[in-house]
């Protein structure tokens, strides 16, 4: 007799096309067909474990249990993630390099971040208001990009503003893409990586004067465990992780704008109830909305767990646009219902847009605390600091492209600063 069971298995010989034509759902789906939280499938010609939910996630995050390098499929190191930055280290390595992304983000440099938005936000209006009509996603993109630049120290001039958020943000919405828009991904990193690994060499050179305490500055002069410079590539590939995702928060600001437009109950709320309720807001959106899919990971040693054998090597996804959609601890999951934040415990695995677990130890977003921030400067401006109309449109958004955008990217007009 054996001590452990069969995992529930997809049979096939692979489910890749159906990844790419489930999106989001992929894992929820079968978590839900099987009746089961972890399952196997075959994946990119391999086997691979799916599994989800606050158990799950919690051993996801133990380091003793899996890795991350050699784990990031090709189309995704290509395009969203570059080679050799923080998502594929582990060990000593990784808490040295994710230690340097967290002395970024502390309090005084995350209220910097919000005043530099802020004056970013004031321009960004008293523009949209001489515009016949404003594509909220590509303007609120080049905001962020401007905002990025200026928070991480990396000179940006005006003509080069649509060119490098055209890049950058190839960067996230290429990854699960086929045809030209993948492409146009693989393009935009190597013109990033060009861009920013010419700026690392000219900081370095004394060329480039980067303000102390800044991304660009930090990264550029950060040695590793041996003492040594970063590689200006693996240096640019670090940049790059602080500049593109904040111009990819643009997503979530434009779903705080579709759930003020679908509920507009909401925004009396916001305003009357003050930042609390704004906080609540902000994190349902963060949980509602489908952004990030799944955390990529390799089993590092065989393990059991619930009687499920884990053998060394095996790609493993962690559902977390599932997890954040479990009934349980999330009462009417598809219910947008902000109110439910007052009751949630802050447990590290159960609320994982931006991963889980411990940010120094672990691989949970670095900027998370940065994207709140940023989510809240702008919630305000929606809100209480510029008026606004939403024509009809098809604001649908897909639960299959990853990353969803609101079809028509959302077209608003009149507006108005207060
Ligand atoms: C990692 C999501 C914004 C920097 C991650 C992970 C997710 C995520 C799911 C991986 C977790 C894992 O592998 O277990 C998001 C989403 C964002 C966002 C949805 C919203 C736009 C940001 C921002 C920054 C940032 C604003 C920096 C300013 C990073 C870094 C990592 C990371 C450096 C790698 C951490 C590591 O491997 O240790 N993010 N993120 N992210 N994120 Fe974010
Ligand atoms: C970032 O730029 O790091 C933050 C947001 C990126 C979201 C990208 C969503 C689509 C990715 C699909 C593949 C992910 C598999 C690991």
């Amino acid at each position: 007799m054996t001590d452990y069971s069969e995992m529930p298995e997809e049979t096939g010989i692979d489910h890749s096309l159906s990844l790419l034509r489930e999106g989001y759902l992929f894992i929820p789906n079968r978590r839900h067909s099987f009746h089961s939280d972890v399952f196997e499938t075959k994946l990119l010609g391999k086997r691979a474990i799916c599994m989800g939910g606050k158990d799950a996630a919690e051993i996801f995050y133990d380091n003793e249990k899996f890795k991350r390098h050699g784990a990031a499929p090709n189309r995704v190191k290509e395009t969203l993630f570059g080679e050799k930055g923080v998502q594929t280290l582990d060990g000593e390595a990784h808490r040295h390099r994710k230690a340097m992304f967290m002395s970024l983000m502390l309090p005084e440099r995350l209220d910097e971040l919000a005043d530099m938005l802020k004056k970013q936000w004031e321009v960004a209006v008293n523009k949209w208001k001489e515009m016949d009509e404003v594509v909220f996603y590509e303007e609120t993109k080049k905001l962020l990009c401007i905002t990025a630049c200026q928070w991480a120290g990396v000179p940006l001039s005006g003509d080069e503003l649509e060119q490098r958020t055209e890049e950058l943000s190839s960067l996230f919405e290429s990854p699960a893409a086929v045809g030209p828009k993948h492409w146009k991904g693989r393009h935009g990193r190597n013109a990033a990586e060009k861009w920013v690994g010419e700026l690392i060499e000219q900081v370095r050179e004394g060329e480039l004067k980067a303000p102390e305490g800044m991304a660009l500055h930090t990264i550029a002069s950060h040695l590793d465990l041996e003492g040594n410079l970063l590689d200006p590539k693996i240096a640019a590939v670090e940049v790059i992780n602080i500049l593109r995702p904040i111009i990819a928060i643009s997503i979530y600001i434009n779903f705080l704008a579709l759930a003020l437009y679908h509920y507009p109950e909401e925004k009396e709320k916001i305003k009357s109830k003050g930042e609390t309720y704004a906080e609540m807001f902000i994190q349902e959106v963060r949980r509602f909305y489908p952004f990030f899919p799944a955390a990529v990971a390799l089993v590092k040693k065989d393990f059991t767990w619930k009687g499920y054998e884990f053998k060394e090597g095996t790609l493993t996804l962690l559902d977390l646009y599932g997890t954040n959609h479990d009934p349980e601890p999330w009462d009417n999951p598809d219910v947008f219902h902000p109110e439910r934040f007052a009751h949630w415990d802050g447990d590290l695995y159960n609320f994982i847009p931006q991963g889980g677990g411990d940010y120094y130890t672990g691989h949970r977003c670095a900027g998370e605390w940065a994207t709140i921030q940023v989510m809240k400067v702008s919630l305000d401006f929606l809100v209480n600091r510029m008026d606004y109309e939403v024509p009809d449109q098809d604001l649908s958004f897909s639960m299959v492209n990853m990353p969803s955008i609101p079809k028509s990217k959302i077209v608003i007009k009149n507006v108005k600063p207060k």
